[in-house]
């Protein structure tokens, strides 16, 4: 059996997606600003697939969505014309961020500050996110732009999206967020907060890799990141990238109907996958599980460095990761961890394991057994956890961290 459990990382595309996008490469292959049939040929699904966006996200028709390459840089588009708009033209000088952010938020601010922006990186609670009211005492009247992510990729914690966007609101101040790791996981509702910028991927809920988007509320000014033709109203130049717009339209639609079904579904693989795996000794889950994203699992466990688990794992045919993908080549400890108060060597043992719609209870099954059987023959031979052994009563449970 092969059990692929790091759909935080990317996911399968659903063979659905694959069948609608199919008829755009080699049949309805124009380009969409050429006015012969060719290229209005593609305009009915260039519509359907914006239309199936909106609805998804329930934005209005004020906002504009406009397609990306990815959200990396919807992300940097929003930070980099933020600063050109707001620091470079006009009086502000501050933006707010989060310690825990995905590295294309955490590198384009650092860039900024080579630029001299001021950037405030908020610290997380011992559940991993950050709290409403320290965005507000940190929010000054220099203050351009606030960036705190939906939910985590590490952990699948939720942040107070719908309170810190009101706090922004009344403060005057723009609000993005990476919404890479929500959207078509949990309900996205853009009536129901009040977000300005919000980023996301096609390829973390069911849909190819190189498409994403950036919804921005009532079309308000964002300086464009790739200058050129008129594509995108000129907003994001460049040829449209017809069969992968599609493919996000069709599998936010499919990854959105039914919604709570699908959390249900997810969730109560999770849970029992959590349940066994808290059996062991020593084990930590990082965040309140009512107020994580339904597929994710971040567990810690004491004396099992993250690596060699994920290379049995990984013998074992399982697919997990210690982490966020793009940091997973650096031996690191888990920043994220690290930023809840974990000890290093705790950090050094954390494993991500993310589920979709598409695993299965025998994968739980399987998973659960050799997940078992690898602690315990790396805990036979981990030099660490010779040394100490179990803690006193062995306790697992899901964690709160607390600051050193
Ligand atoms: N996180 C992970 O293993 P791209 O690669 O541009 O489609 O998405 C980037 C991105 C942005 N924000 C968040 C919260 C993300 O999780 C990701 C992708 C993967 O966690 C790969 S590093």
């Amino acid at each position: 059996m092969l059990v692929y459990l790091d759909n935080n990382a990317t996911t399968m595309v659903d063979p659905l997606v694959v069948e609608a996008m199919g008829p755009f490469f080699s049949e309805i292959y124009g380009n969409p600003n050429s006015l012969h049939k060719f290229g209005t040929a593609s305009h009915p699904a260039l519509k359907k697939a914006m239309d199936q966006v909106y609805m998804a996200l329930n934005a209005s028709d004020n906002d504009d969505i406009i397609f990306t390459s990815c959200a990396t840089e919807s992300n940097n588009w929003v930070l980099k014309s933020v600063y050109l708009d707001h620091i470079v033209n006009g009086d502000k000088n501050h933006i707010i961020t989060t310690e825990v952010e995905h590295p294309s938020v955490l590198a384009a601010c650092r860039a900024l500050e080579e630029e001299g922006v001021k950037v405030t990186y908020l610290p997380v609670n011992n559940q991993g996110v950050v709290e409403a009211h320290v965005v507000r005492s940190f929010i000054t009247d220099k203050t351009a732009l606030v960036s705190v992510m939906w939910a985590s990729n590490e952990t699948g914690m939720i942040f107070p999206i719908k309170e810190i966007g009101e706090i922004c609101k009344e403060k005057g101040v723009l609000f993005h967020t990476d919404g890479v790791q929500a959207v078509g996981k949990i309900p996205v509702d853009l009536q129901d907060v009040h977000v300005d910028f919000l980023s996301m991927s096609a390829h973390k809920f069911h849909g190819p890799k190189g498409v994403g988007a950036l919804y921005i509320k009532d079309s308000q000014p964002l300086s464009p990141l790739l200058h050129g033709g008129e594509h995108m109203g000129g907003r994001r130049s460049g040829t449209l990238n017809v069969p992968y717009i599609v493919a996000m339209g069709k599998a936010i639609e499919l990854a959105t109907t039914n919604i709570e079904e699908k959390i249900t579904s997810i969730r109560a693989k999770r849970d029992r996958l959590e349940d066994a795996l808290l059996e062991l000794s020593d084990t930590f889950v990082v965040g309140d599980r009512d107020n994580r994203t339904p597929n994710t699992i971040l567990i810690s466990i004491r004396g099992v460095e993250g690596e060699g688990m994920l290379w049995d794992l990984n013998n074992g045919q399982i697919g997990a990761s210690t982490g966020s993908a793009c940091a997973s080549e650096d031996l690191q400890a888990n920043t994220v961890m690290l930023a809840i108060g974990a000890d290093s060597e705790l950090a050094h043992t954390g494993i991500r394991l993310s589920l979709s719609r598409f695993t299965t209870d025998a994968e739980i099954d399987y998973t659960i057994e050799h997940f078992k059987k690898a602690v315990f023959r790396l805990r036979a031979i981990s030099s660490s956890f010779a040394k100490v052994g179990p803690t006193p009563g062995g306790e697992s449970k899901e964690c709160e961290l607390h600051h050193h």
